[in-house]
């Protein structure tokens, strides 16, 4: 319908994608199998089966293992390029590129053999399909504040091919206080930074992210809307909130895409913006998250029009490059 053609033709920024949540089913066969790889799944089909989740942690179990089968500078590189391709065919312009790195230096692949694959990936599709893409290395919550700082450490070595600093992975138990320190240095390195919070964690975590990390974006920010205190705070400061609706179903954040809070934050002058977080997983690219949550809520024409014009503003670009790129 008209909506989808809308949709499709928009210049976007997609600001919450992590990209080993774009790692497609069959490519995760592909790598495992160039890789000499045991999975726990037999075939595609059983993997795909494997896509039931009850909750965040349901999806990480997956996640983890689904990572696993990235191994070569080559491997990373693969997955990304794919990833910019997809999204450039969705008319994404630019991309702010999550990669969680503790996800593969605990298997024992190098920090760099990691940065190197994906920022390669970056560089090339700048210069062949004109799409813009950083990279923003996350903190996984579940591990200890000493990984969280040897992390930094290695990211320090990389500062001119990372961007930003972010937190994500299993939020229930692990607030952003446990990282205060670990962000107020990456702060001081001139990283800008970000903070999964208020997806299954309460409005108690938003306000750590703000005000303890003090980070630039809220990745989620859902159960924001409990406390109203709260929406005031992020709308004053027009604190962006990247929403991913797709991922909130298939989460189970929401029990019905029909009860998606994203017209409610629009009302509320909340700063928010689409994206796709784990589109392998969750069953679809950014133009997907538009088009069925605009379907969902009965979005008009200015309303997603609106939404891809917020991921502009909220993108870490200056003036002169949002400028360019639109
Ligand atoms: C994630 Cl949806 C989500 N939440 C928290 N951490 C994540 N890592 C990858 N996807
Ligand atoms: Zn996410």
């Amino acid at each position: 319908p008209d909506r989808d053609h809308l949709v499709a033709c928009l210049p976007k920024c997609e600001l919450h994608i992590h990209i080993e949540g774009s790692l497609e089913p069959e490519m995760v066969f592909a790598l495992a199998r160039r890789n000499h790889i045991r999975l726990p799944w037999d075939s595609v089909e059983a993997l795909r089966r494997a896509y039931a989740f009850g909750s965040l942690q349901d999806f990480l179990d997956v996640y983890y293992v689904g990572m696993s089968v990235l191994v070569t500078e080559h491997d990373f590189y693969d997955l990304a390029l794919a990833y910019l391709r997809r999204a450039h065919a969705d008319n994404v312009v630019h991309v702010e590129m999550f990669f969680d790195p503790q996800g593969h230096t605990s298997r024992g692949i190098a920090f760099d053999t990691v940065v190197n694959g994906l920022s390669r990936a970056c560089t090339q599709a700048r210069e062949e399909l004109g799409i813009r893409a950083s990279l923003i290395m996350c903190v996984l919550r579940h591990l200890d504040e000493a990984d969280a700082q040897r992390t930094l450490d290695a990211a320090l070595a990389h500062r001119d091919r990372i961007v930003g600093v972010g937190l994500d992975s299993s939020e229930k138990g692990n607030p952003p206080e446990k990282f205060a320190r670990v962000f107020a240095r990456a702060r001081d390195a001139g990283f800008s930074l970000f903070a999964h919070a208020g997806e299954e964690g309460p409005p108690d975590y938003v306000w750590q992210a703000l005000d303890v990390l003090g980070v630039a974006r809220v990745d989620h920010g859902n159960r924001a809307l409990e406390d109203d205190v709260l929406v005031a705070r992020l709308a004053r400061d027009r604190v962006p909130l990247t929403v991913c609706p797709l991922s909130n179903l298939r989460l189970r954040v929401v029990d019905d895409l029909r009860h998606h809070p994203l017209r409610h934050m629009m009302e509320k002058g909340l700063a928010v913006t689409v994206n796709s977080d784990d589109p392998a997983y969750f069953g679809g690219y950014v133009n997907d998250n538009f088009s069925a949550v605009a379907r969902a809520l009965d979005l008009s024409a200015s309303d997603i029009v609106a939404l891809a014009r917020s991921s502009f503003t909220a993108a870490m670009m200056t003036d002169a490059e949002r400028a360019a790129a639109l």
